[in-house]
């Protein structure tokens, strides 16, 4: 089994959620041993008598808020610390705490006491917290997070020290990331404290099928708590997006439903008047909670040649994107996310890709609800190293795809479960592992929707693609190869397209191409970095395409949404400017060429 369900903390006639954002009071383990902080037992008091804290806002990255840059660049252990209430009013309640998401490596203490800890950025984890907390009186929580990674990590990276004493300062070192952008830390998405009964709706299931104008709507619920068993009664009932009730009463734990006339949800370019359709599973547990469960009916699935939604052929012409935004770094806020889906509709986007990690579950509900698709994504880029291959990296990598999976499986949005980014898939180790990664993946979804992952190998090399349901390619003709020369791109491409589809008969998606552009840098002939060069570029994948979009091509996702940061590299003038849009989501001329291109896309399907 899957254990725990981690549902989203969703507001009730029977819960209270309440918020632990704002400003907390923060210290960087800066100690030559690194880890002086557990000498020093930080979390047994206020971390301002351990020494001087600053002001760090929750959630955020850390590393961009103050001038310090030995913070912006940190490898090791910083600590949060603040305090709350837990009213007297939840005193016969379950309280839970909740974090959206600490990269990379989180502990968890309650007034000293630890309660959790979790490894792995860009998912939530949370633990009840009844026995730890006092409800008459002041309660501290503290987090220690670790952002070093390691062979094992996922993503992975390594430590390199460097000892001749002549060359280099005592304690002198460098990450090594194999990941092209900005090893961002802290706690990054919203913390939640919220309670619930003590009978209480611990997981839903839903499945969606479609029978004629029937949708066909399978739950399956988990039980919590005390109350268990026979005592553990429930009434089911789906209500549509206006709260009206639309099915009969079920108070079975499993159970079908039909919606007869069901409205579908669809992509917002398939259906513009009435894109991303969202139901609701009301779930009552008679003894007291509440849990609304969001869910859309659609289906997908795919043939060697095409790739269906709700039975339609779907083309995806999408972007991948980062979570990276000035100042705050990976740190999810609303503005943002609301912006980021204005300017994707106005490319004419219709869906993307997570890169390289889960986005914030307050952005998927907004793919849920405007209709788009998602690509979604574990945090596996960059595992090209022997010793990425481990047994110990594959089962944590599995536990991040169950937890990924446990978040997210009821989400109509999400298309397709990417697995990795870029891996070494051409190696009889690389195979071993991701077929095992894969037939796992396969094992947790019972909706069986398609998996892929990013390959950036031959198609007479690869040995991942024949476990996959659709083949993504990431391509960089014109740019990493024949640098300057667009003139390569048609052939190479073509030549690599057929090759692919003729060995493995199965849907393509050219997953990623791009060409660094600095806003304003203009040369006529065009020349690398100008924006000339980014839109001749694009026009040559763009006739690629359209060669084979009939055929078993069925998406274009390019790189990059746009700009971000990535690490001091030598080839990344302050980040990667693969954008159409620069990092503070203002097109470049791209951004125009890309939205005619994808809106005439909408209007001819
Ligand atoms: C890739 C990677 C992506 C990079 C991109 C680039 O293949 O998947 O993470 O940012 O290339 O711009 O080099």
């Amino acid at each position: 089994g899957l254990g725990k369900g981690i549902l989203y903390p969703r507001d009730s006639e029977s819960r209270v959620v309440k918020t632990l954002d704002g400003m907390w009071n923060f210290r960087a383990d800066n100690s030559s041993t690194r880890n002086q902080s557990f000498v020093d037992e930080w979390w047994t008091k206020p971390l301002s008598q351990t020494g001087d804290v600053i002001p760090m806002p929750v959630p955020s990255s850390y590393n961009d808020i103050t001038t310090d840059k030995s913070l912006r660049d940190f490898v090791g252990w910083v600590w949060y610390d603040r305090h709350f209430y837990v009213s007297k009013m939840w005193q016969d309640k379950r309280v839970m705490l909740r974090f959206g998401s600490v990269n990379y490596y989180a502990m968890v203490w309650i007034n000293g006491q630890q309660v959790m800890s979790h490894e792995g950025g860009h998912l939530p984890f949370e633990c009840e917290v009844n026995s730890v907390v006092s409800f008459s009186a002041v309660n501290r929580v503290t987090v220690a997070v670790n952002n070093t990674l390691t062979p094992i990590t996922i993503p992975p990276g390594t430590i390199h020290f460097d000892s001749d004493t002549k060359r280099y300062p005592a304690g002198y070192f460098v990450q090594n990331l194999q990941m092209d952008f900005f090893n961002y830390a802290g706690i990054q998405r919203s913390v939640h404290l919220y309670a619930t009964q003590q009978a209480y709706v611990d997981d839903i299931t839903i499945i969606t099928t479609i029978q004629g104008t029937n949708g066909v709507v399978s739950y399956s619920v988990t039980e919590g708590g005390t109350g268990q068993g026979s005592a553990f009664t429930v009434i089911v009932i789906i209500q549509d997006r206006d709260g009206n009730t639309v099915s009969s009463v079920s108070t079975r734990l499993q159970d079908t439903i039909v919606i007869p006339d069901a409205r579908l949800w669809w992509p917002w370019t398939m259906k513009p008047d009435d894109p991303g359709y969202m139901y609701t599973l009301r779930v009552n547990v008679v003894s007291g909670d509440v849990y609304y469960q969001p869910f859309g009916i659609r289906t997908v699935r795919v043939s060697n040649t095409q790739f269906f939604i709700n039975d339609q052929p779907f083309y995806l012409h999408g972007v991948g994107r980062h979570e990276d935004v000035e100042i705050r770094g990976r740190g999810s806020d609303d503005a943002t996310i609301a912006r980021d889906f204005y300017m994707k509709k106005w490319l004419g986007v219709n869906g993307f890709r997570t890169a390289v990690y889960p986005f914030a579950e307050e952005l998927m509900d907004q793919a849920d609800r405007q209709g788009f698709v998602v690509v979604d994504e574990t945090p596996g880029v960059g595992i090209t190293q022997p010793d990425n291959f481990s047994p110990v990296g594959l089962s944590h990598h599995k536990a991040v795809m169950g937890e990924l999976y446990q978040r997210d499986k009821n989400r109509p949005s999400v298309i397709m479960w990417s697995i990795a980014n870029e891996p070494t898939s051409n190696t009889a180790q690389g195979e071993a592992y991701f077929k095992d990664l894969i037939a796992h993946t396969r094992d947790l979804d019972e909706s069986k929707r398609p998996i892929t992952f990013f390959c950036n190998k031959d198609y007479d090399t690869d040995r991942v693609a024949q476990f996959v349901d659709v083949i993504l390619i990431n391509r960089y003709l014109g740019w990493y190869s024949d640098v300057g020369h667009t003139e390569v791109i048609q052939l190479q491409l073509s030549d690599d397209l057929e090759n692919w589809h003729a060995k493995f008969n199965k849907p393509l998606v050219v997953s990623e191409y791009g060409a660094d552009t600095l806003p304003g840098l203009h040369r006529e002939p065009s020349f690398i970095f100008t924006e000339e060069y980014q839109t001749d570029f694009m026009k040559e994948y763009f006739r690629t395409f359209d060669k084979y979009r009939s055929q078993f091509l069925v998406g274009e996702m390019i790189w990059c949404f746009a700009d971000f940061i990535t690490a001091q590299q030598l080839n990344r003038v302050v980040g990667n400017h693969k954008g159409v849009l620069t990092r503070e989501r203002q097109p470049k001329a791209s951004a125009h060429l890309l939205r005619e291109r994808y809106l005439s896309l909408v209007n001819s399907t």
